[in-house]
């Protein structure tokens, strides 16, 4: 099944719109976890997953987390991919590029080693470094087009022949769709231009759109601003503001809790 199909099928089970982002950190994870446990942020994931896998279309792995791990994080990684239910679907966080031979080494590990249904990558490279992830064809690529960050607009609202870059990247990103496989990442701290770009993508193109909860952004304005006319092909993630919502030894209720607030939350807006 592709991706798009998996993500219809699941946001529809579950009722969501709602990712939830594993994006595990020492510093945060409760301390009871590291005593007498042999794995601490497995037995964390897992029960994050284990609570809220009835109220998410999807999990979202930031690479970054389980790669300063060292090997152990790489294990990590797998063994959590590993006990995502196989009707939800992965996304493998890392905003790769590279030339197009590189490239293509990302995707086989992203697409084939950890097998994600869905990754992030960066367009900077242009078409010939984007090529090889879309050859994956029942995948996606979530390509950077709006990020959520202060200093966004340092490069994307740049102005070509009076176009801001970003309303280019979105312009690419749906001339380079011809599999039907291409996403865009668009952060909920900019809804102005998430309502834009969701007009330059049209209905049939998916949004991954961090940047509620912990950074901040508008549900309501994320919601309304980023679906498609049915309400849908919106992945919104919350990382922090969900796993981190509590950390006592019921942080996975209290997890959930936050999950389910969440998800309602958009949907009242769909
Ligand atoms: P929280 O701020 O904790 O909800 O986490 C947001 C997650 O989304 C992190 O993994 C970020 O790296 C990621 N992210 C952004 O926050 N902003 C972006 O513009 C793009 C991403 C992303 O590609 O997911």
């Amino acid at each position: 099944m592709n991706f798009k199909q998996k993500l219809i099928d699941i946001s529809h089970t579950n009722n969501s719109l709602l990712c939830v982002g594993l994006d595990i950190d020492k510093e945060k994870i409760p301390k009871f976890l590291f005593q007498p446990k042999k794995n601490p942020y497995f037995t964390f994931n897992k029960l994050i997953i284990d609570a809220t896998k009835d109220l998410v279309c999807a999990f979202k792995l930031n690479l970054a987390y389980y790669e300063v791990l060292g090997p152990n994080g790489m294990e990590l990684l797998k063994n959590t991919i590993n006990s995502i239910p196989k009707d939800i679907t992965i996304i493998l966080d890392g905003k790769r590029n590279d030339i197009g031979n590189t490239a293509r080494k990302y995707a086989q590990s992203l697409f084939e080693t950890l097998q994600a249904d869905a990754i992030t990558i960066n367009p900077y490279l242009g078409k010939d470094g984007i090529v090889p992830f879309l050859e994956y064809k029942d995948k996606c690529s979530f390509i950077l087009c709006r990020t959520s960050n202060v200093s966004a607009g340092d490069l994307q609202d740049l102005r070509i022949q009076n176009t801001p870059f970003y309303q280019i990247v979105a312009t690419k990103i749906k001339e380079w769709n011809t599999n039907d496989n291409c996403g865009a990442v668009v952060g909920a701290t900019y809804p102005e231009e998430l309502k834009t770009i969701r007009d330059i993508l049209g209905d049939d193109i998916p949004i991954l759109i961090p940047g509620v909860g912990a950074q901040g952004g508008d549900v309501e304005k994320t919601v309304k601003n980023g679906t498609n006319n049915e309400g849908k092909m919106a992945i919104i993630n919350s990382s922090r503001g969900i796993i981190y919502a509590g950390n006592n030894e019921s942080f996975d209720v209290t997890a959930r809790n936050a999950a389910e607030k969440l998800r309602d939350e958009i949907n009242k807006y769909r």
